[in-house]
């Protein structure tokens, strides 16, 4: 998919000056054409394609065990892979930095240089997620993003383990055994993949309404990105600061893309599974590669500790977000990926990320999620990359020195330089020691031991209300498609009457919509009353990027024979030039014709290639008249052009580009009128609005800038 060469790929990256990746050089192998062959033990090859065996030259005898060669080969092939991470196997990852802004307020809160000291770039390692799926699952499915930041910084490893939604589905640790055993494939027979729409994940939030907040997330835009870089990220638990007086804050942590937040359509996305199942994967890569390398400003929320129980809610409650009309926003630095793995399986698998991975000056709450959290990613990178010391994978191990008198285990690489591994010891002062000032020691303990939720973790629809309340009749409409559509793949009447039933306590109207969709028992009256509460944020459409870019786009050149070359180039130029990723897709791959004799254009796909789903916009240039019934003749392209306009993209020509259009709009959509058909004119088109219609409609209007520029 990618355009750029190597070579530049290469070039980019070695603008990166980045810590980690100098460290990571450490254990890169340079792969060069004269390197010889080897055995692992390093004896060199000389034949790699045929056992050992016994043969008079004629006949193939038996192939020998004795074949250290081929023993090697196949052995390391038959233990190549390890468990896929339990949740959220299916990601990617990238390199890339944090720098915090010269008038960062966080000082104010925490001693935290990885926050404070606007003089540092700090490493970052992000890794992007699916939570549901397999490893080889797709990328569009209808899921929540995992948005996990590893950033290395001088004083240790800081993990944000966040996702793209800002509150969970459970409020307890406890509860996160069954509530991802019900979102996985059922245990009988292992169906569906990457898919909450089956009858256990519904028959669970349905017995558990403190899920109902987040299930609300789940089946709005949010949980079916254009783009990973499209997407905000929550460290959703509540952590703590401390600031150099000692005073104690609580803290929600925030990532807000660059780009503003937009997501596909719910067609799209389920014809992307299958026509590209590595859609984000490409997407992140491509973008990367083509120099449009994607940010996000870090924002916190604080409360300081004295205001704890100020609100309605629990802050300590992950299935609560902090409305920012309550706690507001304050941005304090900036994250750049620009950077793609060398190898996904050293760096994108091996990256292992802990909450409990946390740097003085950040501490954690008693948030039961978190608290939970802190065990389980430790535990469970044990099995997955098989033993302890997996900290010490490259990908893993920080950037400062890392030295105490943990020892052994399976696969330990360092070698300690010393007679005495136990503290205290008869070396006295001698390293390591412990230091006057560590980390974790910031934590505030009370109560007594007990198994109980208090009350203020007992409400669960308030906010569910308020997301519901805040969306825009769009987002409204496509969450009542997707309710209606999962709960329409569960064929136990239990399991689909019990959740149109608890969605009454959120919304009256969507309650009796989804329940006449999906056969649910209709109700005649609101299961409670609504709050009638809104919040900035919760739309997508508050995220409209601040400055409207092409920047990455992905924009289709549709073309035939007979094309008006110089149509194309400069079209072509133009997008390039904004940033854009164009493409030529023609009848066929290769050369095309062009009108009056000129260089012939160069088809990167055929038609029936590539599809309108993988792009943003599709443009038609100009052409002569032969060129133009040749597209107006094509089935193909016009399901371009119709699928292109019902998921509400830019459709742009020019002459008999536009007249393809129009003709193919107001032939197939009769109530439609199309009024431009004059050769000499733009027809673009936007249907009905839709999630990410904002930033589509930008689009049309930088291209058609560029295209008349
Ligand atoms: Fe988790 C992975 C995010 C609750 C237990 N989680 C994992 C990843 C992300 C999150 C992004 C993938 C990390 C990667 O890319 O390697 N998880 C969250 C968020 C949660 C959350 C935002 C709620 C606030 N998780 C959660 C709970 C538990 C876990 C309550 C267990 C008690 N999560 C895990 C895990 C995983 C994991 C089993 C699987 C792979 C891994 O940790 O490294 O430990």
């Amino acid at each position: 998919m990618s355009t750029a060469t190597e070579s530049v790929k290469q070039a980019f990256t070695s603008m990166t000056n980045n810590a980690k990746v100098a460290d990571l050089k450490r254990n890169t192998v340079e792969v060069t054409p004269s390197t010889g062959m080897t055995t692992d033990h390093g004896v060199f090859i000389s034949d790699t394609d045929n056992w050992l065996r016994v043969s008079d030259g004629e006949n193939h005898g038996a192939s020998l065990l004795e074949d250290q060669i081929a023993r090697e080969k196949i052995h390391r092939f038959d233990h190549e892979r390890i468990p896929e991470r339990v949740v959220h196997a299916r990601g990617t990852g990238a390199h890339g930095y944090f720098k915090v802004f010269e008038d960062s307020p966080a000082s104010k809160y925490t001693y935290a240089p990885v926050l404070t000291d606007s003089s540092r770039t700090t490493p970052v390692f992000v890794r992007f997620s699916t939570v549901q799926g397999s490893r080889g699952s797709a990328d569009t499915v209808r899921d929540v993003r995992g948005f996990a930041v590893k950033m290395y910084t001088e004083e240790g490893n800081w993990d944000l383990v966040g996702n793209n939604i800002p509150v969970f589905f459970i409020q307890d640790a406890i509860k996160f055994t069954d509530i991802i055993h019900a979102v996985k494939p059922e245990p009988h027979n292992e169906v569906p993949q990457g898919q909450s729409a089956h009858n256990n994940f519904w028959d669970f939030v349905g017995l558990q309404p403190e899920s109902a907040h987040m299930v609300c997330w789940a089946m709005s835009d949010r949980a079916i990105p254009r783009s990973f870089r499209m997407m905000q990220g929550f460290g959703v638990n509540t952590y703590t600061l401390i600031n150099s007086a000692g005073e104690r804050f609580f803290v929600k942590f925030h990532w807000q893309p660059e780009l503003g937040v937009h997501s596909l359509v719910w067609d799209e996305a389920l014809k992307l599974a299958g026509q590209d199942p590595d859609f984000h994967r490409k997407d992140l890569e491509e973008a990367i590669v083509n120099g449009a390398p994607p940010k996000w400003t870090l924002a916190l929320q604080i409360i300081p500790e004295k205001d704890e129980h100020n609100f309605d809610f629990d802050i300590l409650d992950a299935t609560k977000l902090w409305p920012v009309e309550l706690v507001p926003l304050q941005e304090i630095g900036e994250m750049v990926l620009n950077k793609t793995v060398d190898e996904f399986f050293p760096e994108t698998e091996q990256v292992a990320f802990c909450t409990s991975h946390i740097v003085p000056g950040i501490g954690f709450s008693d948030d039961p999620l978190l608290q939970g959290r802190n065990f389980s990613y430790f535990d469970t990178q044990i099995t997955r990359l098989g033993g302890v010391n997996w900290e010490q994978l490259p990908i893993n191990r920080p950037v400062c020195p890392v030295m105490n008198h943990h020892r052994d285990g399976q696969h330990q690489s360092y070698i300690h330089k010393s007679p005495v591994n136990y503290w205290p010891n008869r070396k006295g002062a001698g390293p390591p020691v412990p230091v006057e000032k560590g980390g974790y020691q910031e934590q505030k303990l009370a109560g007594i031991k007990q198994r109980i939720r208090t009350p203020k973790f007992q409400e669960h629809f308030n906010q569910a209300q308020l997301f519901v309340n805040s969306l825009a009749p769009h987002e409204r409409a496509h969450m009542i498609a997707a309710f209606s559509f999962e709960l329409s793949h569960c064929d136990d009447p239990v399991v689909y009457e019990t959740y149109t039933k608890l969605l009454n306590n959120i919304d009256f109207d969507l309650a009796k919509e989804v329940a006449a969709n999906v056969g649910g028992i209709v109700p005649d009256k609101p299961g409670r009353p609504n709050n009638g509460k809104k919040s900035f944020g919760l739309s997508q459409l508050d995220f409209a990027p601040q400055k409207p870019t092409v920047k990455s786009r992905r924009v289709a050149i549709l073309l035939a024979d007979g094309v008006d070359a110089s149509g194309v180039l400069v079209m072509k130029a133009g997008l390039k030039a904004g940033g854009a990723v164009p493409y030529v897709i023609a009848p066929r791959r290769g050369n095309i014709s062009t009108s009056g004799g000129g260089e012939n254009v160069w088809a990167d796909h055929h038609f029936d290639g590539q599809r309108s789903t993988m792009f943003d916009a599709i443009y038609i240039p100009n052409g002569n008249e032969l060129y133009g019934k040749t597209l107006r003749a094509n089935g193909q392209l016009m399901h371009w052009i119709l699928e292109a306009f019902g998921h509400c993209k830019t459709i742009a020509g020019i002459g008999e580009g536009s007249k393809t259009i129009a003709f193919t709009l107001s032939h197939f959509l009769t109530e439609l009128s199309f009024s431009s058909t004059d050769s000499d004119k733009v027809v673009t088109s936007y249907g009905v609005i839709t999630a990410g219609s904002y930033s589509l409609k930008s689009a049309a209007t930088d291209v058609l800038n560029i295209a008349s520029g």
